[in-house]
């Protein structure tokens, strides 16, 4: 009943012309029935992956945006601003913006409004660090931080919402939670979810996201909870992020 949806996470890879002969070459290819393929790009490449994507099911997002709608934010980049490009989806609170960019859960949930706000929908990441998941943390952090980054929202604000749980020891390591973890984790915060929104929970997809690879996605993707993934070095060479739109279906 929820489409999965595989995002690919560029990060800070790909100048103009190496995101259009990318998408020229994933063009009719990673698209199919049944799963909702998106890209993550940077900035400036989000006007010409949109106009490359128009008449295709392939839908673009951006990796981060600011809460506010215009100000003196010096190189930041608002919601209006990527509503009118055509930007359907928004990556908030990546581990990386948290760790490198001092993003809080305040912020974070301050984003999220902002990007329902302007019609965009927020792809959010929660996860734990190596330390917190060794002291046996990892449910709380995930229940803290899926809190306070849906904290005022509608429930029905929250049923369109995507959540990526990306164990942070998981991501651009090689290691890969097992299935099985991540669909205990996955489950857990679709509970939490439950326990603020009721139904909405039914609803919500929730991705699982760190060394995702087209040989390791459709395990993941047999779980009963795992809605998805978000992909970050898998999904920036063509016949990897076709493999991987394959192996969601
Ligand atoms: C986690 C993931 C993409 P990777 O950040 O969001 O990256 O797939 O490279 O671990």
């Amino acid at each position: 009943m929820r489409t999965p949806i595989i995002a690919g996470n560029w990060k800070m890879f790909k100048t103009v012309s190496e995101a259009e002969a990318f998408f020229a070459e994933v063009k009719g290819k990673a698209e199919r029935p049944g799963v909702e393929s998106v890209i993550c790009a940077p900035f400036t490449n989000l006007p010409a992956l949109v106009k490359a994507a128009a008449g295709t099911t392939i839908a673009i997002g951006a990796q981060n945006m600011h809460f506010e709608d215009s100000g003196a934010f010096t190189g930041e980049i608002s919601g209006p601003m990527l509503k009118e490009l055509g930007v359907k989806y928004v990556i908030l609170g990546h581990s990386e913006r948290r760790a490198y960019f001092a993003e809080t859960d305040e912020i974070v949930n301050k984003k999220v409004h902002a990007a329902f706000k302007h019609g965009l929908t927020p792809i959010i990441c929660v996860g734990e660090k190596l330390e917190e998941r060794e002291a046996g943390k990892t449910k709380d952090v995930c229940k803290t931080q899926t809190e306070a980054a849906l904290k005022g929202l509608t429930a029905e604000q929250a049923a369109q919402a995507v959540i990526a749980y990306e164990p942070i020891w998981a991501i651009g390591t090689g290691k890969s939670s097992t299935a099985d973890d991540a669909e205990d984790v996955i489950a857990y915060i679709r509970g939490v979810v439950r326990g603020l929104f009721g139904e909405a929970a039914d609803k919500i997809r929730i991705q699982y996201g760190g060394s995702v690879k087209p040989d390791n996605i459709r395990e993941f993707l047999s779980r009963p909870n795992i809605d998805g993934a978000l992909v970050g070095g898998a999904s920036l060479e063509p016949a990897s992020y076709i493999k991987l739109i394959e192996g969601a279906v």
